[in-house]
């Protein structure tokens, strides 16, 4: 009996556990570009672009190995408009009656498949290391879930960067010789971008017709669409990038937005690019001599450490995990967000390179962006949205992790043991932002103040009663009780004139 086999735009991997258990000679494999999908959030166009572009192309690479690909662009007149819809519709014209999926990366989706009156299976995705199970028993009985101890049990289950059962370089962690300032001499490669061919041509001129009111720009789109340009951007970082990437992962310069980052997450997201792959082919070039143990390390730690971490995180706490509120922060996500003028350089830096590349790397999005959210008190659940939003890479199971727990501590400290918070002061240590803001980094209080210093000791005198006895940040709250009352009042009274001033729309 025919059965459907369901094919996300999050799934573009010919291994996917779905397309394994089909039979080819029989089975029909739905795909649909949807309303639903496309509008959950008002995505970037650039994001919206590279799925649909990857989709069509897949369809085509699973029709060349001889599937049988029912595919649905977004501009089909009877286009159902969502994935269960679309379900329901090839049920009709095939007589299917039953659905093979790989479990979708949201619990949206997970829940409108469950609910189909068709008969759906879903299969683990497996393009993780860890399944659900292996991460609940790790975590079961655990007081505190930290990310170190996880990614080691991934580096002796993967052997990377093992040697006889220890750590290659008798060390797990070598971050302590990562994350060097940024210099202003420092520019990193310039990013593997690819000329828009026919099919993404196409998919550009219905995104710009369909989303062109989107924040984002759409063009010029460089993306990688196909698992050959993947792979193409993949061996540009590790011949060009790789070697660098400890030491400045987490500087940020106004004139180099990528740095030696290495812009894949969005390819492994989507099933360009298969992340165990990856991180051999990192150990790889370790072992050539072509790259530092630091860098290595770092680099596997990001995708065997953090990605599975992330995900195990978001399926073990439930589909209420993105919106938590533990600090109970209510203030509306100011419209500076969405590119409204602003004299605070960093904001303006990031959110200008967020809206043209639909890329920020990690210390723009948890120390710039982040950072400001969880210091001004802004609703966590409309920073979880802005995030899923605005990014190229950004799906519920990664992003909502990221956003509600490591940047805004909306979870309580499921993710981080502590707030990401920093004065400018840090800012100014791992960018060259500063130099060119309207604010003075080096005042605390009065007129030019850089309002990350004042909005600091906001944050950590509004939040006492939660962290003050936590030991990483005990330190602070003394610095804060040595400074003089006069001094104390006036950082509290201009911090709350900005909120204000902030809040009632005007530039800050
Ligand atoms: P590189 O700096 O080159 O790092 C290599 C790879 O490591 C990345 O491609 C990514 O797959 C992985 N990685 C690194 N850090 C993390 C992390 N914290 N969690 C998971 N994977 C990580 N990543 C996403 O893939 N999707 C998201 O929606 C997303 N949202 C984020 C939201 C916030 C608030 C923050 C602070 C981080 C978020 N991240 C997200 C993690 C990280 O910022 C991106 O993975 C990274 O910037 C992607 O760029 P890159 O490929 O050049 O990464
Ligand atoms: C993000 C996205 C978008 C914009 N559009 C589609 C689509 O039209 N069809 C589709 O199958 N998938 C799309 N996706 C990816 C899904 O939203 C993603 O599979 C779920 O969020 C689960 O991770
Ligand atoms: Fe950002 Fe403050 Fe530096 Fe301006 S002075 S760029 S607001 S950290």
């Amino acid at each position: 009996m025919v059965k459907l086999i369901l094919v996300l735009g999050d799934q573009l991997t010919p291994e996917m556990a779905a397309l394994k258990k089909a039979d080819k000679g029989e089975d029909v494999v739905v795909m649909a570009e949807v309303a639903s999908e496309a509008t959950y959030v008002s995505h970037h166009p650039k994001k919206i672009a590279l799925i649909f572009a990857a989709m069509r192309k897949f369809a085509g690479r699973l029709r060349n190995d001889g599937w049988e690909v029912a595919y649905t662009r977004l501009d089909d007149e009877d286009n159902a408009g969502s994935i269960p819809g679309e379900l329901l519709r090839r049920a009709d014209e095939t007589g299917a009656k039953s659905v093979l999926a790989t479990r979708p990366g949201e619990w949206r989706l997970i829940e409108a498949l469950e609910e189909t009156p068709l008969d759906v299976e879903l299969l683990e995705d497996d393009r993780f290391i860890a399944s659900h199970t292996e991460f609940e028993k790790w975590a079961e009985g655990r007081k505190e879930l930290r990310m170190e101890h996880f990614y080691r049990d991934m580096r002796r289950k993967t052997g990377l960067l093992m040697e006889d059962g220890d750590p290659a370089g008798g060390k797990w962690n070598f971050d302590h010789e990562n994350r060097k300032p940024a210099k202003d001499d420092l520019f990193g490669p310039h990013p593997c971008w690819f000329e828009p061919d026919k099919t993404v041509e196409e998919v550009l001129d219905l995104v710009e017709a369909r989303f062109g009111d989107n924040f984002g720009d759409l063009r010029p789109f460089g993306f990688a669409t196909d698992a050959a340009q993947a792979e193409q951007v993949l061996e540009h970082f590790l011949t060009e990038s790789l070697e660098c990437f400890g030491d400045y992962q987490d500087a940020m310069l106004a004139n180099d937005r990528f740095l030696y980052h290495s812009l894949i997450s969005a390819y492994m997201n989507i099933g360009l690019l298969d992340p165990l792959d990856v991180c051999r082919r990192v150990e790889t070039a370790w072992k050539d001599g072509k790259a530092p143990i630091n860098a290595a390390e770092g680099f596997i730690r990001q995708i065997i450490g953090w990605r599975e971490y992330m995900r195990g995180i978001y399926f073990l706490e439930g589909p209420d995990y993105p919106r938590r509120n533990a600090l109970n922060h209510q203030r509306k996500l100011p419209d500076l967000y969405w590119g409204a003028e602003t004299k605070m350089a960093c904001l303006s830096h990031a959110v200008a390179q967020t809206r043209e590349e639909a890329y920020a790397h990690h210390i723009q999005r948890l120390m710039v962006t982040g950072n400001f959210a969880l210091l001004t008190g802004i609703n966590p659940t409309e920073v979880h949205e802005w995030y899923l939003s605005v990014y190229f890479d950004a799906f519920e199971w990664v992003e909502a992790p990221n956003t509600v727990g490591m940047s805004q501590f909306a979870d309580g400290g499921i993710v981080g043991s502590k707030p990401y918070v920093s004065s400018g002061n840090y800012i100014n240590k791992m960018s060259d932002y500063c130099g060119g803001c309207d604010y003075a980094v080096s005042k605390k209080t009065g007129q030019g103040a850089c309002p990350f210093n004042l909005l600091y000791w906001y944050f950590l005198n509004r939040h006492r009663e939660r962290f003050e006895k936590n030991p990483r940040m005990s330190q602070m709250y003394r610095t804060w009780d040595r400074m003089s009352d006069d001094k104390r009042e006036t950082v509290l009274d201009e911090a709350e004139a900005f909120l204000d001033r902030m809040s009632a729309g005007e530039t800050v």
